[in-house]
């Protein structure tokens, strides 16, 4: 028997707020994948919409742990990394996916860096130079449109306006990587992302109903889900629908709620649904679009 996927998941560690370590290791979990964590921080808060955050730097931890694992010779089925407290944990997360790679791993790098045209307050612009030294290392990345922005160099008014089908094929850098560009809305009341599959070359589009609020921490629930199902053999644009769909969930239960917006997107009692999904049971879901 095939023994159970395992991912080794470099992300920080809020205490509060539902995003990174605390969104990817219960959604990997239920999709029956082994999540084995590289906390790169502990926070007691996100850093978006709390003020006075406490941040622990664990990079020397980081590079110890990553050391060991390689001393042990474990393999991943794949790396998937996300928001990063320093230009040195980028250096060294991208040194890890090297040699993973080298052992049958894929990465997927969630190069973490802003939303809605900003960036999050503690990314410099050398830090956003690392980020895209990392994102050079990834098989798949899946930025949002800020992201893809500055991975571009280019003004975010310039990136949302272009048709998302033409970014996907720039981001991949002729062909070299996978691409699934989030926040993607062909038309009102619809969202998704639009992917480019450096497999055979294709760009698709996924688009499901808009839940009419943003949240904190979607990209991460988005790109969690996206990892898992990648692992479990999907395709990419499988595995897109697969997240597009799950957040979509997420956000119909959140939005009746009425929280705080910065107290993310109420996945937890929603994950039985992604622990039971096949991809048949999506069919008719998604519309072509
Ligand atoms: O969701 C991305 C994210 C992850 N981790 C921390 C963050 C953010 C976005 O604000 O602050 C610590």
């Amino acid at each position: 028997m095939r023994r159970t996927p395992r991912v080794a998941a470099i992300h920080d560690l809020s205490g509060f707020g539902r995003c990174s370590l605390t969104v990817v290791m219960p959604v990997l979990s239920a999709m029956g994948v082994q999540c084995c964590p590289l906390p790169t921080a502990y926070l007691s808060t996100h850093t978006g919409g709390f003020a006075g955050n406490t941040f622990l730097d664990m990079t020397d931890a980081l590079a110890g742990a990553m050391d060991h694992w390689r001393q042990l010779d474990l393999t991943f089925e794949a790396v998937y990394t996300g928001f990063m407290g320093s230009t040195r944990q980028m250096a060294l997360s991208a040194a890890f996916i090297r040699d993973m790679q080298e052992k049958g791993s894929v990465a997927v790098v969630d190069p973490v860096m802003g939303d809605h045209g900003k960036l999050y307050r503690t990314y410099t612009p050398e830090m956003c130079q690392a980020m895209a030294l990392l994102a050079d290392a990834a098989d798949v990345i899946v930025p949002n449109y800020t992201e893809a922005a500055q991975l571009l160099g280019l003004p975010y008014a310039d990136v949302t306006a272009a048709p998302p089908e033409d970014t996907v094929r720039r981001l991949s850098k002729d062909g070299g990587r996978s691409v699934v560009l989030t926040g993607v809305s062909l038309r009102p009341g619809r969202i998704g992302a639009a992917c480019f599959d450096r497999r055979d070359g294709s760009v698709s589009v996924v688009q499901t109903d808009f839940v009419g609020r943003a949240f904190h921490g979607t990209g991460d629930l988005f790109a969690s889900v996206l990892t898992g199902a990648i692992v479990q053999g999907a395709s990419l644009k499988e595995a897109a629908r697969r997240a597009a769909e799950f957040v979509r969930l997420c956000a119909a239960h959140t939005a009746p709620q009425d929280l705080p917006p910065r107290e993310g997107i109420d996945f937890e009692p929603m994950l039985g649904a992604l622990a039971t999904w096949k991809g048949a049971d999506l069919e008719g879901i998604f519309q072509q679009e």
